[in-house]
């Protein structure tokens, strides 16, 4: 079944903003997300493991969806809702094997040729990004811009597209405009720590109300 992306698909990051996932996943949850990844890119395994176990275990009674980036092995320990997966990563078709069909698996692209590689994978929705500059990620790829969401809309038909990458309450909408699903969000969202569930509020209502 085809997935419905939440327009605004937050990120967690325990060194940008200092807390716990599971802390981070009761702000989202306080400004109303539905759908949250969690990432991280340095704790050893057994940490990423104590700390997402109880941010699945908040998610669980408030009904909402909890991705883990990368560790397809986490994933399954926690019965995660799904794995977001890089390009280096354990390949999707082993994953899906892995984690069954009910899983729900993203996969990064960086550029028009990987996007649409892509879309043969059994994937449940396709990252396009850096769409802009951006500080959070180590080495991103280079940015495609606007122009670059288009033309992996156009490549791809009405695959889930998601994109992220720099993306901000000024520019969101013409990502939008420009054929994506949904944004994936980090640092906007995050910082400062202390507002991060009226951030997440505020994107999402911009979003309504547009
Ligand atoms: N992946 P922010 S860019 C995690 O290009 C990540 O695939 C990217 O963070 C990609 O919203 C990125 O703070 C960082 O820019 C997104």
């Amino acid at each position: 079944m085809k997935l419905t992306l939440p327009k605004i698909y937050p990120i967690t990051d325990p060194r940008l903003t200092k807390l716990s996932h599971a802390a981070q996943v009761s702000k989202l949850i306080e400004g109303g997300a539905e759908f949250i990844q969690l990432r991280d890119k340095y704790a050893a395994p057994k940490e990423f493991y104590d700390d997402a176990y109880l941010a699945i275990e908040i998610a669980r009674k408030n009904a909402v969806k909890i991705i883990i980036n990368d560790r397809v092995d986490i994933a399954l320990a926690l019965q995660a809702d799904g794995v977001h997966l890089g390009q280096d990563d354990l390949p999707p078709e082993k994953a899906r094997e892995i984690l069954g069909e009910n899983a729900i698996i993203g996969f990064s692209t960086h550029n028009l040729k990987q996007a649409i590689k892509a879309v043969r994978l059994p994937l449940d929705y396709l990252a396009i990004g850096p769409v802009f500059a951006t500080t959070t990620k180590e080495n991103p790829d280079e940015t495609i811009g606007i122009e670059g969401v288009q033309k992996v809309r156009a490549a791809i038909g009405d695959f889930p597209l998601v994109a992220i990458g720099g993306i901000t309450a000024e520019n969101f909408r013409e990502v939008f405009k420009s054929g994506a699903d949904s944004v994936a969000v980090i640092k906007s969202i995050l910082v400062p720590p202390g507002k991060i569930a009226e951030n997440f509020k505020a994107l999402t209502d911009f979003c309504r109300n547009d």
